[in-house]
């Protein structure tokens, strides 16, 4: 519990400075002062304890455990490998379980010891690379379709993208001064045009996507832009606003919901509407009420069209009508894909974004060598997914090869052999790290796909792709509300089980049991399957299945305007 409420402690903060400084110097407890655990956050920053230690050291009248995660700011997930090999050597030096790949194309570093949490941050930023910004109630990590560069269309949105996540950071020299030993300037703190003293009323999360591929989950951002292509260009994007997945069990004032698209901007106008947007939600969000504080309550509580006549108006320009624009799909395109100009991008397999050298093989040790091939390799690149996996992108004719036997020397290679369902599959971070979790994700992610693949195997089912998503809570981190199939926890070893995602991101799933085990689960999708294989149209996907046979009920309508628009 902090101390202040989280709008007094923003507000108090003199630009994100807090007490940091003194909490970091403390030598008498992992820990960092309450308000400041508020206020780490918008340096990328959660205190966090070890919850498998948890009550060993409650019995040994010891603190908890404390440790820190660091989360990277990298709009899209693109990583240099040179820069990779840095945050490789930080993993090593500092963290606890290797690089993890998150659902919005972060690295996060778990298990960091206050009194190393400055050296990671300097060492972090030695890569180039920051983590201002990728937490706290502000603009967070920008999400941008990880296709590999095949084209000038991707070079073009992913300019886009970065430009706006550089406007929208905070105005604030408080992370130099705290974690790089900016010298201090006296006097008033920075105003911020964007945010004000108070910042936004909560996170706030951008994404851009690229038809057909829509990896980035468009419609669970609070703002989204679908990038439309015409005559091999990019003409502009369709405008998406109020996406968001995070919810509370058994209480009706909070539910995931999809975006609205309301218009159409031209790329030179991508930065003014998503300044109008963030401005709006920071006046008219509710600061009163912290789970009711998202843009899509926002929009739910004003109306769509009068959100939008102020955005328009703050702005200074009307949104165009949106244009059509079609999805395949929300997953990842695995292997090799040729690109321009004698380059080929090939997308690993990173089961739940956890690169640690362990029981899955040499991960860590796979990237790094991958890395050490093509870190002089001009252009080559590494972008994380949204759905945590891992693009080596831009690679020459003459290191793909040995590209290839790097992969399968480290185990790095299920993509090849892994079944399809297996191989979409996502989850959240959950425990021992991640202080709201009700169940495991992650550590449960690999045995529940033993589970399902002996499922898919006696229906004859196991090559027909079905999305499956974990989350150790309602707060829907790995996007569960739009699975086909989903686990969201309740309790240790108890999930809310959800079908009916329609695979493109398009349609949100409905509860099917409120509050079952593995063997519930297991029981409960056993007769759906059968059915499924025995009944299912020429490539008709589980969850479309699920909802043409009225298996559960009438899903929430895709979002508005999205009927008349999707081609
Ligand atoms: Fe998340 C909070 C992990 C993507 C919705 N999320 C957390 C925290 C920081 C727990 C906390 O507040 O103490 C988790 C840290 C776990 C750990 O130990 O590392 C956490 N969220 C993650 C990551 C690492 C999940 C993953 O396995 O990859 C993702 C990091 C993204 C990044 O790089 O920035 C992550 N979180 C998401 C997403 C997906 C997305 O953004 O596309 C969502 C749903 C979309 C949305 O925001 O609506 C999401 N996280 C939440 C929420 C619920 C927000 C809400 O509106 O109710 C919380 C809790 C909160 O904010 O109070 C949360
Ligand atoms: Fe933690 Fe819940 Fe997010 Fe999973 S969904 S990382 S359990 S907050």
């Amino acid at each position: 519990m902090t101390a202040h409420s989280v709008e007094d402690i923003k507000k108090n903060s003199r630009a994100l400075r807090g007490t940091l400084l003194d909490s970091l110097a403390d030598p008498i407890t992992g820990a960092i002062a309450d308000d400041d655990q508020t206020l780490i956050k918008y340096h990328g920053s959660y205190q966090q304890d070890d919850r498998d230690l948890r009550e060993e050291r409650r019995q040994q009248k010891l603190e908890p455990a404390y440790q820190f995660m660091i989360r990277t700011r990298t709009p899209g997930g693109v990583i240099t490998p040179s820069q990779w090999l840095k945050l490789d050597a930080i993993a090593s030096t500092y963290a606890e379980r290797g690089l993890r790949i998150t659902t919005r194309q972060a690295i996060q570093f778990h298990g960091i010891v206050k009194r190393e949490l400055k050296a990671t941050m300097q060492a972090i930023n030695a890569a180039l690379i920051d983590t201002l910004a990728a937490c706290g109630d502000v603009n967070r990590n920008v999400a941008i379709a990880a296709n590999p560069l095949q084209s000038d269309v991707h070079a073009g949105v992913y300019a886009t993208a970065a430009a706006l996540s550089e406007h929208l950071l905070p105005n604030t020299r408080a992370y130099h001064e705290i974690w790089l030993d900016e010298e201090r300037i006296a006097g008033t703190p920075e105003q911020d045009p964007i945010y004000g003293e108070a910042y936004l009323p909560r996170k706030f999360k951008i994404g851009f996507a690229v038809p057909p591929t829509n990896d980035v989950d468009v419609f669970a951002q609070d703002l989204g832009f679908i990038a439309i292509i015409e005559n091999g260009r990019v003409a502009g994007y369709n405008v998406t606003v109020g996406g968001g997945m995070g919810a509370t069990h058994g209480d009706a004032e909070t539910y995931p919901r999809l975006g609205d698209v309301i218009g159409f901007v031209e790329p030179q106008d991508v930065i003014a509407l998503a300044v109008a947007v963030v401005t709006t939600q920071r006046e008219w969000g509710n600061r009163a009420v912290r789970k009711r504080a998202r843009l899509k309550y926002t929009i739910d509580d004003r109306g769509l069209a009068a959100f939008v006549a102020e955005v328009e108006r703050r702005a200074g320009f009307e949104l165009d009508q949106a244009r059509p624009f079609h999805f395949d799909h929300n997953g990842d395109r695995f292997g090799w894909v040729d690109g321009h100009r004698g380059r080929a991008h090939l997308t690993l397999r990173v089961l739940s974004g956890r690169l640690l050298d362990g029981s899955h093989g040499p991960l860590q040790t796979g990237v790094r060598e991958i890395a050490k091939l093509l870190q002089d390799v001009d252009g080559a690149q590494f972008r994380l997914t949204p759905n945590q996996n891992l693009v080596i992108a831009n690679v020459d004719a003459a290191h793909r090869e040995r590209v290839d036997a790097l992969v399968a020397a480290h185990g790095l290679d299920t993509h090849v052999h892994a079944t399809p369902s297996r191989r979409a599959a996502v989850a959240c971070v959950a425990l021992p790290t991640c202080g709201l979790a009700m169940a495991e994700a992650e550590r449960y992610l690999p045995s529940f796909l033993d589970a399902l693949d002996a499922l898919l195997d006696r229906h004859g089912l196991r090559d027909t792709p079905i999305h499956v998503r974990i989350s150790g809570c309602p707060n829907g981190c790995s996007r569960p509300y739009l699975a086909e199939v989903a686990l969201v926890g309740k309790a240790p070893g108890r999930y809310a089980l959800r079908l009916g995602g329609d695979h493109r991101g398009q349609r949100l799933n409905t509860t099917y049991r409120e509050n079952v085990d593995e063997a519930g689960i297991v029981e409960a999708l056993d007769p759906l399957l059968a059915r499924y294989a025995r009944e299912r149209l020429d490539d008709e996907r589980f969850g479309d299945f699920l909802v043409r046979a009225g298996v559960i009920g009438t899903p929430r309508p895709i979002a508005i305007a999205l009927q008349e628009v999707a081609a």
